[in-house]
């Protein structure tokens, strides 16, 4: 195998939630599902298992309060007991009663010192944890017109940004993630990249762009997102899945390939660049899955999700650059397209199992974790855990 490749394949690093690992749904119902892991300590063990057999899976992304305890420091070992380290701090403004109309956007000053202080604590979580990104999803928004002046909630937005910002450690980023909709369904606060990115600008140097795979409307083109964030410098995260419709969080890779390795053929040309800024940008992002697994086992769907991006990523780099770039300045346009779909249609597993042999990996992940017994053995330590979500059962909703 090309050295590059084999260097480049070994570098790769996808960062599992921990919130995957547990127990998920929809409003409609949460299905408990054997096995699936309590507490952040059987979370760690789980990715822990992903890390076993992929090689290229170590970090673990929290959310606080979902994964809060007493002592992050012995989290942290517990971590690297285990070959993993503790990867972006989540904070959740997003679940507390007074958050009903916002958290650092909302009209009640009392209400957005509340939000404040608690990105300030995960702050603190992260010098504990020695976490690189604080990565920040807000589900501020309103949901009819005239609810709030849009206006005021932008500047609001800025105002708690800047605070958390300017309290973060040296060498530390926070990720400021954008949606279109959902809980909100008249206007998102961070309702797209251009207003995160603006955001960035004006808050400061440690201020980047997170892209959630899920979080566009119909047809937008995430790829040229991606190229053009890499370009400011400002691209500082992925939150990886899949969606057809909305925000469905389902495997990344699994609804639309072609566009997950458009985005990695992106960032590769990024990582090519001779351009300084754009090189230690691609160089500096943070590759994290955000799923939630509602009918799949959670551990099977975590490592799937792995490889998918690893598959991805290596058929990006299997893009011949120089042919790519003669037919693009000769405007041979079929020609230019054809190096990309050449490379995407390539069969890169035989070069995985190869990468994986060398590196004493199990050629084959899935049929290693399904061989082992992991799964049946969780389920029979763990038993299974009463699902949750949705709608209160009618008889309780005392609707006869
Ligand atoms: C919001 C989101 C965010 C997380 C949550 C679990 O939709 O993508 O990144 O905090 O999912
Ligand atoms: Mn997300």
């Amino acid at each position: 195998m090309n050295a590059d490749l084999l260097t480049a394949l070994q570098a790769q690093r996808i960062e599992t939630p921990s919130w995957g690992y547990g127990n998920s749904g929809t409003r409609f119902k949460t299905f408990a599902a054997p096995g699936a892991a309590r507490d952040i300590w059987e979370k760690l063990d789980d990715a822990a298992e992903v890390q076993r057999l992929t090689g290229i899976a170590p970090g673990v992304a929290l959310h606080i309060p979902w994964d809060e305890v007493e002592d992050y420091s012995k989290l942290k070992t517990y971590a690297s007991a285990r070959g993993l380290h503790i990867g972006a701090i989540n904070p959740n403004v997003f679940q507390d009663e007074e958050y009903k109309l916002g958290s650092v956007t909302n009209p009640d000053e009392a209400v957005r010192e509340q939000a404040t202080a608690h990105l300030l604590d995960c702050v603190e979580v992260m010098k504990q944890t020695g976490s690189r990104d604080l990565s920040l999803w807000l589900a501020d928004g309103t949901n009819y017109a005239g609810q709030d002046d849009l206006r005021a909630r932008k500047r609001r937005m800025r105002a708690g940004l800047k605070t958390v910002h300017d309290a973060l450690p040296d060498n530390a980023r926070m990720l400021v993630e954008y949606k279109l909709f959902e809980p909100a369904f008249y206007a998102t606060d961070l309702f797209d990249w251009g207003a995160a990115y603006s955001h960035c600008l004006a808050i400061g140097e440690k201020a980047q762009v997170l892209v959630d795979l899920g979080h566009h409307a119909q047809g937008v083109n995430i790829e040229q997102i991606v190229a053009f964030l890499l370009d400011e410098g400002r691209l500082g995260g992925f939150h990886f899945n899949a969606r057809r419709y909305a925000d469905d969080d389902l495997i990344v890779g699994t609804t639309n390939p072609f566009e997950l390795f458009c985005i990695y053929a992106e960032l590769v040309s990024g990582a090519n660049s001779a351009d300084d800024v754009t090189r230690r940008t691609a160089q500096n992002v943070a590759y994290m899955i955000d799923q939630s697994h509602n009918i799949e086992p959670k551990v099977e769907a975590m490592l799937q999700s792995v490889l998918n991006c690893q598959e991805a990523y290596a058929a990006a780099l299997l893009i011949d650059r120089d042919l790519l770039r003669e037919a693009q300045e000769r405007g041979d346009v079929l020609a230019a397209h054809r190096v990309l779909t050449d490379a995407f249609k390539s069969d890169v597993r035989p070069l995985l199992r190869e990468l994986r042999g060398e590196l004493g990996l199990p050629l084959d992940p899935i049929k290693a974790h399904r061989d082992s017994g992991y799964q049946a053995r969780v389920a029979d330590e763990r038993g299974t855990q009463t699902g949750g979500g949705g709608y209160p059962v009618r008889e309780k909703a005392g609707i006869v």
